[in-house]
């Protein structure tokens, strides 16, 4: 090894060491992408993001070791050996997981500790030392060819950390151009990693960590007094009539990814409707259909709905609660409905760790996940983000047979999504004509997910699980966003949008199905918030003792509006947009606000107490009365093919 000898000039540049230890962890880590992740890259700018996210990460890390004027290979070499097993311990757990490793993942060692078990050493193999190649190659050349180089200066640093940055910044432009809003919205691990590196997703989600657990420190049990006493002062009670009328019955929610009401029983020119059998089951006389009905979501999206209807919270105004909040302590309706004798599951065909699920589903107390790990995710059978609607329902079906009853579920439907673009061969239902493909394409995909959800009660019916099943369907999020409001104008026939029009547009159709009870179409307002009181109530439970900002829809002191998470809200007299009072009925601007005023400051109340609860993790300074507290760390979702020496899903 003495023998090798590079040109003078080279040898004693420590910047030569820092281009090697660079070259070399950039192989390292491109290669670990290659065959160890499966990230789903599905463009060449995606592939283009993966191959040069390494280096920023590689010149920013090793570029800090020029600061050291002596000890520079030394130090680099360090920084070397603990990125390297940054990698390798991501490694070990994604052939595990399928995850990558999270601030919260290794403050939970005593659960991860347990996963892993006895299975940690066969996802090791003898092979793996080669991710250390670069690492020993290092002290190999630091003890021969480079030993005698000292020389250092400040300037280099500077120059190496200018050179990462740019290349950060170049990164994130592209990732950013891909993947609009990838670090505010922060939906998926996957997603990080694929555009920004396995190392600098480190970074983020330290930093994100740090922000959240400062908030929840500073924080005590005589907050939540507050938020109890508004909420004794809005409870809206239960319905003698209704209440208790479907107790006992299995559960179903259906989310209907970015359905809005506009097109419940709508006719395009040709007279055609693309929902005719959600249109039939709006008239259904076991269903009550709420047409006044908003989303309420924020940068969450699917996710912020789920959160809605199972919290009766506000999402975040920023960022996803299950992405940021995830390990907080909730109250939700499957760990309510678990006191209660029920079993939950959620059905998605999508990976995990989408919206950050498969952390978030334990807090919420769901006793199983079939993810696309339990789908046929062949080419034929996925759009987007994962499986299409009628291959997922028909896919579902023996595993929700499978489940104990009574159960409490929820399928979130996925091919209804942006930009709605059919495969050839899965419809046969006419695109719409006003001038705008994503509004064009939108009917047909909405009709294709409309005959989803027919073949989906159709086998309800015939398993005989129908009959005993609450069915609660709901949009969650508008689909058609205001750069389509041009051609949206020429779907709904008006002159233009205006801000009122806009407003309304928010509505996404809520049906609940409860088999023997009268239904009917719904006028009162409200908002995805109001659900879970809506439903516990028909199920027999109270939840008074809730921490809750939702009103039971079907109470009689239903509060008949409902906020947006910017602090817009509509009701049945008046919509404040912008701080600007209209009518709800003729969308004239009200000159005296007056009429906006009272509901404004309960808005901005709710949204207030509702961040102070997620913010400062409140929730766990209260134990509502009959509750028994679920436990996260006991919730494992493993996969179709579980694992030795796991314990099984679920139950505490
Ligand atoms: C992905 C699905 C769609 O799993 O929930 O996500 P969205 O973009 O609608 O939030
Ligand atoms: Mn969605």
């Amino acid at each position: 090894m003495n023998k090798l000898k590079l040109p003078k000039k080279l040898n004693n540049s420590h910047i030569t060491f820092f281009a090697i230890a660079v070259v070399l962890f950039w192989i390292k880590t491109y290669t670990a992408y290659q065959l160890e992740f499966k990230l789903g890259i599905d463009n060449s700018l995606q592939k283009f993001l993966l191959l040069i996210n390494p280096l920023s990460s590689a010149l920013f890390f090793f570029g800090i070791a020029l600061l050291f004027k002596k000890r520079t290979k030394l130090v680099m070499i360090i920084i070397n050996f603990f990125l390297s097993f940054l990698l390798y311990a991501n490694i070990a757990y994604y052939r595990f997981f399928n995850d990558f490793i999270t601030v919260p993942v290794l403050m939970q060692t005593k659960t991860n500790a347990g996963q892993l078990g006895d299975s940690a050493l066969s996802l090791m193999s003898p092979f793996d030392i080669l991710y250390f190649t670069d690492f020993l190659i290092l002290i190999a050349l630091a003890l021969t060819v480079f030993k005698k180089v000292t020389v250092t200066n400040r300037k280099s640093f500077k120059i190496v950390l200018l050179f990462a940055i740019t290349t950060f910044l170049f990164n994130l432009g592209l990732a950013e151009k891909d993947r609009p809003q990838l670090l505010s919205r922060s939906f998926d691990r996957n997603y990080l990693v694929k555009y920004l590196g396995a190392y600098n997703f480190t970074i983020y989600d330290a930093i994100q960590n740090i922000k959240s657990s400062s908030q929840r420190a500073l924080a005590d049990s005589s907050d939540i007094t507050d938020v109890e006493n508004y909420r004794k002062a809005n409870y809206a009670a239960p319905n003698s009539e209704y209440f208790g009328k479907a107790k006992g019955m299995n559960v179903i929610y259906v989310s209907m990814e970015s359905f809005q009401t506009f097109m419940i029983d709508y006719k395009l020119p040709d007279g055609q409707e693309a929902t005719p059998f959600l249109n039939s089951l709006a008239h259904d006389n076991n269903t009550f259909y709420f047409e006044n009905f908003y989303h309420q979501t924020g940068q969450g999206k699917t996710s912020d709905a789920e959160f809605l209807m199972e919290n009766s919270l506000y999402p975040m105004g920023q960022g996803a609660v299950f992405v940021n909040k995830a390990l907080n302590t909730f109250q939700a309706a499957p760990a309510i409905l678990k006191g209660h004798g029920y079993n939950s599951a959620v059905f998605h065909g999508n990976i995990k760790t989408f919206w950050n699920r498969n952390v978030m589903y334990k807090a919420l107390g769901y006793d199983q996940f079939f993810d696309s790990e339990y789908y046929s995710m062949s080419d034929e059978n996925t759009k987007n983000y994962g499986m299409k609607d009628k291959p997922f329902f028909k896919e579902s079906m023996p595993m929700l047979e499978g489940l104990k009853q009574p159960f409490y579920t929820k399928f979130i439907s996925l091919s209804n999504h942006f930009p709605f673009a059919m495969d050839p061969g899965d419809t046969d239902f006419p695109a719409g004509d006003f001038g705008d493909t994503v509004v064009n394409q939108y009917f047909q995909s909405a009709n294709y997910m409309d005959q989803a959800f027919e073949q989906f009660f159709n086998d309800l019916k015939a398993d005989g699980l129908y009959d005993n099943t609450v069915i609660v369907m709901y949009g969650d999020h508008y689909g058609i966003s205001e750069n389509h409001n041009e051609a949206m104008a020429k779907v709904l026939g008006v002159d233009e949008i205006t801000p009122e029009i806009n407003t309304k547009l928010q509505r996404v159709p809520l049906f609940i199905h409860v088999p023997g009870v009268k239904g009917g179409v719904q006028k009162q307002v409200g908002g995805e918030v109001d659900v879970r009181p809506t439903v516990l109530h028909l199920l027999g439970i109270d939840t008074k003792d809730y921490m809750e900002f939702g009103s039971d829809l079907l109470s009689k002191d239903h509060r008949n509006w409902t906020l947006f998470r910017n602090g817009d809200f509509v009701s049945s007299d008046v919509i404040q947009i912008k701080d600007k009072c209209y009518s709800s009925e003729t969308g004239e601007l009200l000159e005296n606000a007056e009429s906006c005023k009272d509901i404004s400051e309960k808005v901005n109340t709710e949204l207030q107490m509702s961040d102070e609860i997620v913010y400062k993790d409140l929730l766990r300074f209260y134990k509502p009365e009959g509750y028994t507290p679920i436990n996260p760390d006991n919730y494992n979702y493993l996969g179709p093919k579980g694992s030795k020496g796991v314990k099984s899903s679920g139950n505490n």
